[in-house]
This record gives C-alpha cells, sequence and structure tokens, in this order.
C-alpha cells in the first residue's frame, strides 16, 4: 500500500558531518569534537527556541551555534572562515545510498516529502546540491509554523500541507528526538540507525521500524 513519506533532512538523507572536510584544514585531529558539538548545538538552540516561543531560522541557529563551538573549545575562526564553513553546510554530502534508495521508493508508488526544520530554501539548495532534489515531490518546512521538530504543531503541519492522513503517513529520520516526535504526535515512524552504536532513547514510544541505511528500508517498503 503506498504511503506518504517524510524525509528528515539532516542527518537522514545528507551528513552533517560532511563539514569535517571544510573544518580539517583548521582543527585537525580535533575536527570530530567540533563536529559533533556543532550538531548538538544546532539542534540545542532549535529546542530551546520552540520552547521560548522565539523563533530563528534553522540557519541562524546553525550560525549562533559555530560561533558557540568556537568559544568554547578555544579555536578562532574569521569570518570568512566561518561563512565558508556556513557554505559548507548548504552542501552537505547525501549518504551513499540515499539517491538509489529514493528511486526505489518513487517508483513503488510512494509520495516522498522532504520536512525538515530547514527553511524552505535552504532545504531546496542542500536536496540540490546533493543531486536528490527530483525524487521529491514537496518540501514541507517548519518555519511557516515559526517553531522546530518536536513541537507537535510542525508534524500536524506536514500532515495538512502533504493532505496526508495521520495513519498513512511515516516520519523517516536518524535523528531519534524526531521519532519520537512523530510518534507522539500519532505518525508512524522508521529510525535509520546508522552507526551500530547509536542508542536510542529509552522513552515509551519506539521506532515502527528501524534499519540501518534508506536502501534496507526501501526493501521493506518496496517489496
Ligand atoms: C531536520 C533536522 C532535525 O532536517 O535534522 O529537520
Amino acid at each position: 500500500m503506498p504511503s506518504t513519506l517524510a524525509f528528515d533532512v539532516y542527518g537522514t538523507l545528507v551528513d552533517t558531518t560532511g563539514v569535517a572536510v571544510q573544518l580539517t584544514r583548521h582543527l585537525g585531529d580535533r575536527t570530530a569534537v567540533f563536529v559533533a558539538l556543532w550538531r548538538d548545538k544546532q539542534l540545542e538552540y532549535s529546542f530551546r527556541r520552540g520552547l521560548m516561543r522565539n523563533y530563528c531560522s534553522f540557519a541562524v541557529c546553525t550560525r549562533q551555534a559555530l560561533d558557540y563551538c568556537c568559544d568554547a573549545l578555544g579555536h578562532t575562526l574569521s569570518e570568512s572562515d566561518k561563512q565558508a564553513l556556513m557554505a559548507a553546510y548548504a552542501r552537505l554530502p547525501a549518504f551513499p545510498e540515499v539517491r538509489e534508495a529514493l528511486e526505489r521508493f518513487v517508483g513503488s508508488g510512494h509520495r516522498l516529502f522532504a520536512f525538515s526544520n530547514g527553511a524552505e530554501a535552504d532545504v531546496r539548495l542542500v536536496l540540490e546540491a546533493a543531486g536528490i532534489a527530483d525524487r521529491f515531490e514537496g518540501v514541507v518546512s517548519v518555519d511557516p509554523i515559526r517553531s522546530f521538530k518536536p513541537d507537535p504543531a510542525v508534524y500536524a503541519h506536514f500532515l495538512r500541507a502533504a493532505a496526508a492522513p495521520a495513519a498513512e503517513t511515516w516520519l523517516i529520520s536518524g535523528n531519534p528526538f524526531d521519532v519520537i516526535g512523530a510518534r507522539s504526535a500519532g505518525l508512524r515512524a522508521a529510525w535509520i540507525k546508522r552507526r551500530p552504536d547509536a542508542v536510542f532513547d529509552p522513552w515509551e514510544l519506539t521506532p515502527t521500524l528501524e534499519a540501518p541505511d534508506l536502501a534496507a528500508l526501501a526493501a521493506h517498503f518496496c517489496r
């Protein structure tokens, strides 16, 4: 039965650790620590702004998190270095299996959407740079709601924007907080467990499905 599939973008379709290539020049063997803190802070800022009802775009969360990491880890980067890093964030690479897997989902009649904290124009640029924009029927951003995942309002916004019933809609995400948010809002959700040692939050809400990557998930959805 064809479903409506809401693909999370950062950490699910594109690899946020792709910025490491750019950062290694500046940070050497401390790159991995910086990249992980940058991602954690970016998400923390989005959660806090959602709770505070003090919305700024996800790009602002990303940039402020970058500034935080430089201060916290004692790295001085020039404004042009920071702008180059932000530009790299707009050109993150797709995970290797993504393109082919998306093709399989489309070929099986599923409706595919990108559903992200990122503003629509930013998400479109990332998908185009990764060469996967043409796979999606649409891009749904949290931006019109002026809040972030996992606010239930943004999952409700997705269902309205895609004109899809919750019972036939799946969130597909590599981010456990996103999967839990979607489950809490009444959607089904698949967790893409990209690292064997990744831990899912031990809450009462669990993924409907789990797969190591999108190719494995496509094998389940496209029999
Ligand atoms: C997104 C973040 C959660 O794309 O990765 O929505």
